[in-house]
């Protein structure tokens, strides 16, 4: 596996090179045409207007998918031709991330954040007193529509959408077996039914059949939220067999355990393979995370081909992320909860009429910046209380960054700010601080915190973190009295496997461990 950071990807010349002169020209007459439509509609409120030359919104978000599994940004142990084609076709984040945590389960903050486009600190993980993005697009016309996963409680799916169908409620399940659920046209929920076909297929197809659906009479929103490569390891045929056989290598950065207490060394994600971590086991485990995401892949490929053939590629805005990363053997970590690269880091990618093709930025983001930058590019009022900014005047060439450092708090465990170049690590409840020159360390294996010459480099960065802090409401201290022993040996722990992993996996990786 190639490290993160040292992943360039080159676009491939002048040929895409960024016409922002004729990008300008087009947004105005896209504005025009737009202003003309809304003239026409004065007499709606913006409830009901209908304007169909607004771009539809698709999302296409993944599950634990880290930022480092494209072969479009230069991997060259996984294949992902269709997401290959989306970067190709769009402007990629390099540098974009999961705002850190308050909850070992990451996905839900991260998913209450990509939704409502506030940090953690402002919303809550069933997004009570928050405005949803489906939400807001709904009440600007859109028909909204959602599949996959909703980790954020019922009432908040139930106010965020109009239409679903193979909704998934909680954080994880056996991939072919998925526990589903319809919205009804009463704008009820069935009970639950199995999925019977594995979980990518199944959110494709319910995807394909509101796409088909749509007659281009009202702009559609339609969030698509698969569940891959989320644990349990269950890569498809032919994956499975494609990736066993070349399996990928470990990360630069594996390590048999992490080098202190964390906090989070001990946790469902943390179980799925003992300690000290084999690495041949790690690399199976590689293996099927990536042949997960080869299938996963390729179903995105189907949602990809049918826009292409009916024409809605045209108007339709397509955002591709995935709620966070994933450790599987770097620092010796298997889980997303640390403020690593690897786990904090996921691919965001915009595509659709008025974004350049094949170009990149390695300013920061986040992925509550998704809603801010769709509301520019619809022209959707953003709620109050939006922490995030619009991404678009990146590509427009109107801005250089939209934030000049990017800050990771984890739950009262670590909290990291990075400057672009070098990033400060610190955990508080165990007094140990971290720096990494992510320039020439993209792996963060050399801590330069102990140097003296680093002094004053800790002292500016640790301003910058608490500039952070202020702004966002954070009162996490520096230190904690009485901090534990860092040092920490995990030989031999106890491990249980949870109720989602299937029998093979059990008999795989748990052999000998009582379950
Ligand atoms: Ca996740």
């Amino acid at each position: 596996m190639e490290p993160p950071g040292q992943l360039e990807y080159q676009p491939p010349t002048a040929a895409v090179r960024p016409r922002l002169g004729v990008d300008r020209l087009m947004r105005r007459h896209s504005l025009l045409a737009w202003a003309m439509a809304l003239a026409a509609l004065a007499p709606l409120t913006a409830r009901t207007a209908q304007t169909p030359a607004r771009p539809n919104v698709l999302i296409l978000f993944t599950d634990d998918q880290r930022a480092d599994t494209l072969s479009a940004y230069g991997n060259r142990h996984i294949r992902t031709p269709n997401l290959d084609r989306l970067i190709h076709g769009g402007y990629s984040f390099r540098r974009n991330y999961c705002f850190g945590s308050n909850n070992g389960a990451v996905c839900v903050p991260s998913r209450a954040m990509l939704n409502t486009g506030r940090n953690w600190f402002q919303v809550n993980a069933q997004l009570t007193g928050s405005r949803l993005m489906p939400e807001v697009f709904g009440e600007n016309g859109y028909r909204t529509f959602a599949t996959g996963k909703w980790h954020n409680g019922e009432p908040s799916f139930l106010r965020g959408f109009q239409r679903g169908e193979s909704i998934f409620f909680g954080g994880m399940a056996d991939h072919t077996q998925v526990p589903i659920r319809d919205l009804t046209p009463a704008h009820t929920l069935t009970p639950v039914r199995i999925g019977t076909k594995p979980s990518s297929e199944l959110f494709a197809d319910a995807a394909l059949k509101f796409l088909k659906a749509q007659d281009g009479k009202q702009p559609f929103y339609c969030y698509v939220a698969f569940t891959a490569p989320h644990d349990p390891r269950q890569p498809q045929p032919p994956f499975d067999r494609e990736y066993a056989a070349k399996k990928p290598p470990l990360p630069k950065n594996f390590m048999p355990q992490h080098p202190f207490d964390n906090d989070n060394l001990v946790l469902r994600d943390e179980m799925l393979a003992p300690w000290p971590r084999p690495a041949e086991m790690i690399r199976e485990q590689l293996a099927e995370y990536y042949g997960l995401i080869a299938h996963l892949d390729g179903q995105i490929g189907r949602i990809l081909d049918h826009l292409k053939a009916s024409g809605l590629d045209k108007n339709t805005i397509i955002v591709y992320a995935a709620d966070h990363g994933l450790a599987l053997g770097s620092h010796g970590l298997l889980g997303k909860q640390s403020v690593y690269e690897h786990s904090m880091r996921s691919p965001l990618v915009f595509s659709g009429p008025g974004v350049p093709a094949n170009r990149e930025t390695r300013a920061y983001s986040y992925l509550l910046d998704v809603f801010p930058t769709l509301c520019d590019l619809t022209g959707v009022p953003a709620p109050d209380g939006v922490f995030g900014k619009s991404l678009r005047p990146l590509w427009e060439g109107r801005a250089e960054s939209v934030r000049d450092s990017c800050f990771l708090p984890f739950q009262n465990s670590m909290r990291a700010v990075s400057d672009g170049r070098w990033k400060l690590i610190r955990y508080p409840q165990v007094d140990r601080t971290q720096l990494f020159d992510l320039r020439s360390d993209p792996d963060e294996l050399r801590d330069r915190s102990a140097e003296a010459r680093q002094g004053d480099r800790i002292a500016a960065l640790r301003k910058r973190l608490e500039e952070w802090q202020s702004l966002v409401g954070d009162r996490q201290p520096w230190s904690v009295p009485n901090p534990r022993p860092a040092a920490i040996d995990l030989t031999g722990r106890k491990r249980t496997p949870d109720q989602w992993q299937p029998e093979w996996i059990r008999k795989k990786y748990f052999e000998g461990v009582e379950n």
